[in-house]
């Protein structure tokens, strides 16, 4: 088994180094904020390069819903995008660990996949959520979102294909590791 991909069921979860905004998939994830009005990071990298159909799409839903709570997730087109749809999620915002940041993170990947799921959307593929102007340790952040998706792969079969996109070679390692452990402890599932 490649050390950048592990089995889980008729599933596979993948891991690359690079610019989430130029991936081919179903969807891509956004680290948004609350308003979902853009931001900087990797929200401000989809946006300018989706364009303005993208920030349509989230005021409509603001008008409905009002601020997305952390840890919820919605679905958006993906205007220019390689990618056909965005699915916007916010993270936690780190507060030293006592504050259920990890429960919120996990909820951000199972509710990003639910979305993904419903919408019967194959190949999705997420950044690093809460890791850059969030604060959240990568060290700590990579082992719950490889676990969330984990486990919501085995409880659901779908999607069938789930990516992350680490945008620096310090952060595509932290996850590689914590994929090694997550395999390890699992056994390698298949
Ligand atoms: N492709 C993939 N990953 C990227 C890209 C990219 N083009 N650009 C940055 N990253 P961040 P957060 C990585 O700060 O911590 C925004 O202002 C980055 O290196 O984008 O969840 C929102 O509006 C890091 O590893 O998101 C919110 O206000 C990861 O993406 C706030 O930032 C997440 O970093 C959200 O903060």
């Amino acid at each position: 088994m490649p050390e950048d991909q592990l089995n889980v069921g008729a599933s596979v979860i993948e891991l690359r180094q690079g610019d989430i905004t130029t991936v081919s998939a179903d969807a891509i994830v956004n680290a948004a904020n609350s308003s979902l009005l853009g931001g900087g990071g990797v929200d401000g990298a989809i946006h300018r390069a989706g364009g303005p159909a993208i920030l349509e799409d989230c005021r409509r839903i603001v008008a409905r819903i009002g601020r997305l709570p952390a840890g919820q997730a919605v679905i958006t087109t993906g205007g220019r995008l390689p990618a056909r749809h965005v699915i916007h999620t916010v993270g936690p915002v780190w507060q030293g660990g006592g504050s259920r940041e990890a429960e919120t993170l996990a909820s951000c990947y199972a509710g990003s996949m639910e979305l993904a799921r419903q919408h019967g959307l194959a190949h999705v593929v997420f950044p690093s959520i809460s890791t850059g102007i969030y604060g959240y340790p990568v060290e700590k952040a990579a082992p719950v979102a490889l676990a969330a998706v984990r486990d919501f792969l085995v409880r659901h079969g779908a999607p069938a294909r789930v990516g992350f996109m680490l945008y620096d070679p310090h952060t595509y390692q932290a996850y590689a590791s914590a994929l090694r452990a997550l395999a390890a402890a699992s056994g390698g599932i298949r």
